[in-house]
């Protein structure tokens, strides 16, 4: 499958996406917020689709240690972790990184900050509501992880305030934070931070994050994507 965008890249970027995707296409797997670096930084790009059990076989294993999607391949490189994977499209192409250093070294706190402080409460909320609703402690353990994400939300809130974004501009900051508040989808949190539900819709609304996300929803409904 190949989606075209913008500049022709001289080596074939190939990514790898579930071949099922468990949330049905709603672009919440991570090879939604590398499609949309991708789009964001007008890159060709190819899929291949992995099952479940091939993603843990040698081949895919080489690629990736711990039997994951997405992978990113471009000519010799190939590199696993969304993290890293946005940070090398953001520093080779224009579009998701500010040219000043300051700004530039800010842009990079708030992608750390993304995955590495607000993406873990949220997971771990998300994953317990998928598989421990049969557990005798569910609902006290489910209260206690809800907790944690609204402390994160609410510190987040109050940092993003009124502003459209981290800083001046989108960045790789804003693309992979509005990804990992998408994962909140239908957990009825998000809507209590109406600073925060509308900088998702914000991020949602860019051109890039619809190309990205009509592709992954076109694996899922079988149909080729519209724009
Ligand atoms: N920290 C990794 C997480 C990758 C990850 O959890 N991928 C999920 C899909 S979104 C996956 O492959 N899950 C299947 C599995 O772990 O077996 C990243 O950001 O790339």
């Amino acid at each position: 499958m190949m989606f075209a965008q913008g500049s022709i890249s001289t080596m074939t970027i190939t990514i790898t996406a579930f071949e099922r995707s468990p949330d049905g296409g709603k672009g919440l797997a991570r090879d939604t917020r590398v499609r949309w670096a991708l789009e964001e930084a007008g890159q060709l790009y190819e899929v291949r689709l992995v099952s479940f059990r091939a993603m843990k076989e040698a081949a895919h294993l080489a690629l990736h240690p711990f039997g994951q999607i997405p992978t990113y391949q471009e000519g010799d490189l190939a590199l696993f972790e969304t993290g890293a994977i946005v940070l090398h499209i953001a520093t080779h192409h224009a579009g998701l990184l500010p040219d000043d250093a300051n700004a530039r070294a800010r842009a990079i706190a708030w992608m750390f900050a993304a995955l590495n402080t607000v993406e873990p409460p949220i997971v771990e909320f998300g994953m317990a509501r998928i598989f421990e609703r049969d557990k005798s402690w569910y609902e006290e353990r489910q209260a206690m992880l809800e907790q944690r994400v609204h402390t994160r939300l609410g510190e987040f809130s109050s940092r993003l305030g009124r502003a459209d974004w981290l800083d001046d501009a989108f960045s790789a900051g804003d693309l992979l934070m509005v990804t990992v508040l998408r994962r909140l989808d239908g957990a009825g949190v998000l809507e209590q931070y109406p600073n925060l539900s509308a900088y998702v819709a914000r991020g949602e609304a860019r051109p890039a994050y619809k190309r990205a996300f009509d592709a992954q929803l076109a694996v899922f409904t079988g149909k080729p994507p519209t724009s």
